[in-house]
């Protein structure tokens, strides 16, 4: 295929993707509905960015920056336009972010021009991932993730020794970002930071996952809670565990909070990833939990097990069995747009409501810890079933 007709089916291809409407898929659960197609993949970053399309430099049109996933992303509705900051993850094996828009929340999601150009601290991050984005009360929207150096006391031996802290960043237009001093945390490493957005005491609150180690929690692990007094040089102090691991439960392993909770009138609405080990390897789900509006430390509701887990061609990719979400959208109209990944591949999103979530969280039977607990709660539905 000469040059210019391997241009145009590339853009045809592009295009087609990208117009691709999204079908929701029927009946679902009640609770919530998936959909068909996932709202972007590794195909869906701009042809601009993987091909060089001057022929005299790039005869065989072939790709000079592979991208290998586009996952974990936040989430924010600005201007009327739904935004992803993705999680894009070149074959490099680096990740950075990008912003992509879409105007109805499920389909036709496009990427901008440029990826993220964020800039560094002092000690330059080796790869930075899972952005929370969020809308705080004092004006700016902030990004938190994950930056990863490698540990400067490993041997040379161990090449994958590193240590997680979590980046800040803030931006008016997900474009130019500032970059803050990473969050001082008790704990030596940390994954999974998300800010609250409104003030607590006057004071910034964030939700952490306290661990000793780069992969395992150790004696650290669970959902943890402190308070900054700023985040021009933000400082926790201390650390409490609001939403810890349990023994036989989705979340024995680690749990992480996903996006910043969405405040209902019952409660504060969170959204969460528990981790627990199979034969098969970690297994990621997704769970919901709600905590008090006064005392938002204190968990009022959690139904027992997960709220999604990974299902068909969900379950494959480059880290199987995995559900991941640090985004979700709840629009105006109460409708609640939730953007999970899959196996650290690609992007989808499902849809509910407030009303469906509230009542989900409130309404669904907690863990009961033991076998004979759950077959107690069956027996109540199919009493309440004969009247
Ligand atoms: O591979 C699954 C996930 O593993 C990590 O999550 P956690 O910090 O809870 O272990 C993260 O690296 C995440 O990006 C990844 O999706």
């Amino acid at each position: 295929m000469n040059f210019d007709k391997r241009r145009q089916a590339l853009q045809q291809a592009y295009d087609a993707l990208i117009e691709r409407p999204n079908k929701q898929v029927m009946p679902g659960n009640g609770i919530y509905s998936r959909y068909e197609y996932p709202v972007l993949t590794a195909m869906h970053t701009p042809l601009t960015w993987r091909y060089d399309f001057r022929e005299s430099a790039n005869p065989f049109l072939m790709e000079r920056f592979g991208i290998n996933g586009v996952f974990n992303a936040g989430a924010i509705r600005v201007n009327g336009k739904f935004l992803l900051i993705a999680r894009v993850e070149g074959m490099d094996r680096k990740s950075f972010f990008a912003v992509a828009e879409s105007d109805n929340g499920t389909d036709h999601f496009r990427f901008r021009e440029h990826p993220v150009r964020m800039p560094e601290t002092g000690v330059p991050d080796t790869n930075i991932y899972d952005m929370r984005v969020v809308q705080h009360e004092d004006g700016w929207i902030y990004g938190l993730f994950c930056t990863e150096r490698r540990d400067p006391v490993a041997l040379p031996g161990d090449q994958s020794a590193a240590i997680a802290q979590c980046g800040l960043a803030r931006t008016r237009n997900l474009t130019d970002w500032e970059r803050l001093p990473d969050l001082v945390t008790p704990s030596p490493q940390q994954r999974n930071v998300v800010l609250h957005p409104e003030f607590v005491n006057g004071q910034y609150a964030f939700y952490t996952r306290p661990q000793d180690g780069f992969i395992n929690t150790g004696s650290g692990g669970g959902i943890g809670f402190g308070l900054a007094d700023n985040m021009e040089a933000a400082v926790l102090k201390e650390e409490m565990v609001i939403d810890e691991k349990v023994y036989h439960t989705v979340y024995e392993a680690k749990n992480g909070l996903g996006p910043a909770p969405i405040k209902t009138p019952k409660g504060w609405l969170h959204l969460a990833h528990g981790v627990r080990n199979t034969a098969a390897g970690l297994r990621y789900v997704l769970y919901l939990f709600m905590t008090d509006l006064e005392d938002i430390t204190r968990v009022i509701h959690k139904p027992a097990g997960y709220f999604m887990a990974p299902e068909g061609a969900e379950r494959v990719g480059d880290v199987s069995n995995v559900l991941f979400s640090n985004g979700w959208i709840a629009d105006d109209d109460g409708r609640v747009f939730i953007y999970y990944a899959s196996s650290d591949t690609r992007m989808h999103v499902a849809t509910s409501t407030i009303s469906q979530l509230v009542d989900y969280v409130v309404n669904t039977a907690e863990d009961g810890l033991r076998s004979a607990a759950s077959v107690a709660v069956v027996e109540g539905i199919i009493a309440n079933n004969r009247g």
